[in-house]
């Protein structure tokens, strides 16, 4: 009798939806984390794997995973995402099949579709590297400083002024922590759930610098419960940026159609494809 010969395993779109729907099924198991959700932290994951980019030596962003590592799993900026990266452990054990580069970044799609927000078309491709491609400290920007430090760090990625505000509308989702950041605060009553909320509050509330012992950050004047980091105030103190979060505010649509295309491309920088923009997988939400 002929044995038949099998090749090496092949996911399909599928086999990815098996990994969406697994991570989906963990989002709401694990639901007494935070606010109720690892959406959040996912959606952060998958942001700071891929914010290391730089356009002019082609280093960092989500290909590679190096965030596993020393010294990247250290630097100031990641404090927290192990929560994430954990949480993602059993995913990676159950589908061994798939690298951590597209695990986190699919994860962070995935979190994003959950929580109601867009459609973050993905795909695959990503190879996880060792230690030696771990990017140096001081890639992801600094909380405590101004719209001129948000261009120096986003425009080596190669995102343009519209692309940054559409970026930052993600922290509609999530809070800080003192134990990480040392920042305090969900910036909206829904930390749970994709809104364009954070653009009408940075544009409805009155925000005043918060009388604590921490870090600089500003608080509503209304029910001093919620709060804005230096740099999200610095996307309506320019007159560029504004004009961004005003359309934002305005329409949830745009914000949304434009969140998706920025997000898309921020989690494919600097990855090798061999696959076409058209091949994008678009994954089911669950209910
Ligand atoms: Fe952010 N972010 N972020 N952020 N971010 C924090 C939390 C979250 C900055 C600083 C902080 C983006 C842009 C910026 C999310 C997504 C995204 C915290 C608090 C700080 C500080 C961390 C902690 O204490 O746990 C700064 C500065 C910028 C900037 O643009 C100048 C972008 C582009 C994204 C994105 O995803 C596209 C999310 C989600 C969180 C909430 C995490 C959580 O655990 O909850």
């Amino acid at each position: 009798a002929s044995v038949k010969a099998t090749g090496p395993f092949v996911p399909t779109k599928e086999d990815y939806q098996k990994v969406y729907n697994e991570i989906a099924r963990l989002l709401v198991e694990k639901d007494e984390y935070d606010d109720g959700s690892y959406g959040p932290v996912l959606v952060r994951l998958a942001w700071h794997a891929s914010g290391t980019y730089d356009k002019e030596t082609g280093t960092g962003g989500s290909n590679g995973a190096t965030m596993r590592f020393a010294p990247e799993s250290d630097h100031g900026a990641n404090a927290g995402l192990k929560h994430a990266r954990d949480f993602l452990e059993p995913v990676k054990e159950k589908f061994p099949w798939i690298t951590y580069s597209d695990l986190w970044t699919l994860a962070g799609s995935c979190a994003i579709q959950e929580l109601g927000g867009p459609v973050i078309p993905w795909r695959p491709g990503r190879a996880d590297r060792d230690l030696a491609a771990c990017t140096p400290d001081g890639r992801l920007p600094d909380a405590s400083k101004d719209q001129r430090h948000i261009r120096d760090i986003f425009y080596r990625m190669g995102f343009d002024d519209r692309e940054i505000v559409a970026l930052c509308g993600a922290h509609a989702l999530g809070r800080a922590h003192t134990d990480r950041s040392g920042f305090d605060g969900p910036w909206d009553f829904s930390p749970t759930v994709f809104t364009n909320e954070f653009y009408k509050l940075l544009l409805d509330e009155k925000w005043e610098k918060r009388k604590w012992n921490g870090p600089q950050q500003f608080t509503d004047k209304t029910t001093k419960t919620l709060m804005m980091l230096p740099t999200d105030l610095a996307l309506v103190k320019d007159k560029e940026f504004k004009q961004h979060v005003d359309r934002y505010a305005k329409d949830s649509d745009v914000f949304f159609k434009e969140f998706s295309d920025v997000y898309v491309k921020l989690l494919e920088l600097g990855v090798p494809f061999t696959s076409k923009a058209e091949d994008r997988f678009v994954f089911k939400s669950s209910a």
